[in-house]
């Protein structure tokens, strides 16, 4: 993407300042994931920046498993315009319902947390969020005390439940059955 592209994109969203880093929708297993460059974006106004400029079903990242959650680390490695920068923090959707209990914007629970060792450690009197790429891994950290450490955030479509994976794959096996009849 040119820069002239970037400028384009933002003026067009209204909120200079947020740059959509990835191309197209990057998705792993049926859950798209797409990268927003915003130094010192707040957690709440990411979360404002999505709901608003993003079409339904769009939120804060989430990331369910080891699979998904190393797919989307991977996905800023490849769009961050600074790559091995140690402060390449990006939100991510997880929030603290309440002090030290964190769970997914979609109301899901997390149960896969890949927290680096130490965290969380309650930043800001365990009022932080959840972000990656603090310790330049995959590994999570809860921020709340240094927004210049934020590079931006992820957002994504929430995970293909099994029902609708197994469905999928029944369309996909149904069309081939039909295309070698024809
Ligand atoms: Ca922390």
């Amino acid at each position: 993407m040119t820069v002239l592209t970037l400028a384009a994109a933002s003026m067009m969203s209204g909120k200079a300042g947020v740059v959509e880093i990835t191309s197209g929708t990057p998705t792993y297993n049926g859950q798209g994931f797409r990268v927003f460059y915003a130094p010192s974006i707040s957690w709440n106004d990411a979360q404002a920046y999505v709901a608003s400029n993003l079409g339904a079903g769009w939120h804060l990242a989430t990331a369910t498993s080891e699979g998904a959650n190393n797919f989307l680390w991977q996905t800023i490695q490849a769009a961050d315009p600074k790559p091995g920068d140690p402060a390449r923090q990006y939100w991510l959707g997880g929030y603290q319902s309440s002090p030290g209990n964190f769970q997914w914007v979609t109301g899901e629970a997390i149960t896969y947390q890949p927290w680096a060792a130490g965290e969380p450690n309650g930043d800001d009197n365990w009022t932080g969020h959840v972000s990656i790429g603090r310790f330049d891994t995959a590994q999570w950290n809860d921020e709340g005390s240094w927004p210049s450490g934020i590079r931006g955030f992820v957002a994504s479509t929430p995970e293909p439940s099994t029902y609708a994976a197994i469905f999928g794959l029944g369309c996909v096996a149904w069309a081939g059955y039909r295309r070698s009849k024809n």
